[in-house]
């Protein structure tokens, strides 16, 4: 083959990447190891129990390489050059989570989602970043002494080299990169993301640390690491028990709505309790002492449906009260045609070969602040201080577009638009004006749109 031939697509560079630092943190740290085999048992296990219906939301072989990751950052120059990376791979911001009232903890972060945002590239692989940027200017944690010497440390710092950076830009410009230069951008991608073994200043650690623990791990060290890299899961309560069978500590709970009869929605997550890994540190009088911190965990997640604006109402208002079985169902319809009905969840529409209209659940692909928060908090030694009468600094979406240097595209706009796409397609296909498409009367698959489908009938079948 040539090199011409071998040129990789932003996807081949998103889904490669993932690979590489999964392998990465694999040796980094081996109980994430152990949860991926875990994770692979309990969804070969769900596919061979409940067949084509275990891939409704997503094909197993999606599913299998799929992985979030979480990186903290601590400038908005810094978040612009993790845009311009994961720009390379296809993955653009998405969402806004302010962590800093989330949680009532110390985490001085507010964040948002990198991902793919249409449905083939999600298809080939829906590989997302969770990243975090501090705000080193909120006085309900920093003074403006410590704020001041915190813009300097992180401001003298370089995290991405200009060869990694000038790589991702060529491959945004040029829409993919040759092998040899997409061998290259892998390389020192993956190493930007490792931890460094070099000495940490122990007392500007400590000092942040007594602050925030999460201050410490962005701000505290010269360089990023990947935080945690998180499998999906086809039943996590299953993993759950699993992992606690072999060992391995779970925080006390599974984030997000409750296990119950009903369809799943959003997001579940659960993780294993940050393990004390050795890190050197410089102590004032230069000597090098070996210690450990704990800041790296292990998280994993089952993801759900989409919830509408509407949708995400109930949900949120139902976590406040409790997430019991008993709350979600005086709160959600328990099943799919419920949601539809109430306009709670989003589904596209697709028209099959023999004129039926079939409704497919669309998938949740990003994140929630208060599981986010949990997680953070779950992991934290200590609590960190926190000035809740001090006011904090406004942060909103645009002021984080405008860090970003992109567009900070909006979920819920993501998700009604594919579900507009596959109005129109459906309607062109059975000759009816989109607004007049009949949704109520569909076929309802219980298997992926692109394998045999085998249908249970919910009414008549096609509108022509
Ligand atoms: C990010 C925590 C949020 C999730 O899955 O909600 C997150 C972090 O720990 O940096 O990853
Ligand atoms: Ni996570």
């Amino acid at each position: 083959m040539t090199q011409q031939e071998e040129f990789s697509a932003p996807w081949q560079l998103r889904a490669a990447f993932a690979r590489s630092l999964s392998d990465m943190y694999g040796q980094e740290v081996p109980a994430y190891t152990t949860l991926l085999e875990v994770s692979h048992e309990v969804n070969a296990d769900v596919v061979r129990a409940r067949g084509a219906d275990a891939e409704r939301l997503g094909s197993i072989d999606r599913v299998t390489a799929e992985r979030h990751g979480a990186i903290r950052v601590g400038t908005p120059t810094e978040i612009s050059q993790v845009a311009r990376i994961f720009g390379a791979m296809g993955m653009h911001p998405v969402g806004f989570y302010d962590l800093r009232d989330a949680s009532s903890s110390s985490v001085p972060v507010i964040s948002t989602a990198f991902r793919p945002i249409d449905r083939t590239e999600l298809a080939r692989n829906p590989f997302r970043v969770f990243t975090s940027m501090l705000v080193p200017g909120d006085r309900r944690f920093f003074s403006a002494d410590l704020q001041q010497r915190l813009e300097r440390f992180l401001g003298a710092r370089t995290l991405f080299g200009p060869e990694l950076l000038t790589l991702a830009d060529r491959a945004e410009a040029d829409g993919g990169l040759a092998a040899g230069d997409a061998a290259t951008f892998l390389r020192l991608a993956t190493e930007a993301f490792e931890l460094s073994r070099e000495p940490v200043d122990q007392a500007w650690y400590r000092e942040l640390e007594a602050v925030s623990a999460v201050a410490a791990d962005i701000g505290g060290v010269p360089s990023t690491h990947i935080n945690h890299l998180t499998p999906r899961v086809l039943d996590i309560d299953d993993l759950y028990a699993r992992m606690e069978a072999r060992g391995i500590t779970m925080i006390d709970a599974i984030q997000g709505p409750p296990l119950w009869e009903g369809p799943d929605v959003l997001l579940r997550q659960t993780s294993f309790r940050a393990l004390a890994e050795p890190r050197a540190f410089r102590t004032p009088s230069g000597e090098v002492v070996q210690d450990a911190l704990r800041v790296r965990f292990g998280e994993v997640e089952a993801r759900g449906i989409a919830l509408t604006p509407a949708g995400r109402a109930r949900y949120d208002d139902a976590i406040v009260r409790g997430a019991t079985p008993e709350v979600w169902r005086a709160t959600f319809p328990d099943t799919e045609a419920g949601l539809v009905a109430h306009g709670l969840g989003y589904f596209t529409y697709e028209v099959s070969d023999d004129g039926a209209m079939r409704r497919e659940p669309v998938v949740y692909e990003d994140f929630l602040p208060r599981s986010a928060a949990g997680i953070f908090q779950s992991n934290l030694t200590d609590e960190g201080s926190k000035d809740a009468d001090q006011a904090g600094e406004e942060r909103d979406a645009d002021w984080m577009s405008g860090a970003v240097g992109r567009e900070l595209h909006d979920p819920f706009d993501l998700y009604a638009a594919q579900v507009a796409a596959s109005r129109d397609a459906a309607a062109t296909r059975l000759v009816v004006d989109p607004e007049s498409l009949d949704t109520t009367s569909v076929t309802t698959s219980v298997t992926t749109p692109d394998s045999t489908h085998v249908t249970t009938p919910t009414n008549l079948g096609a509108q022509a």
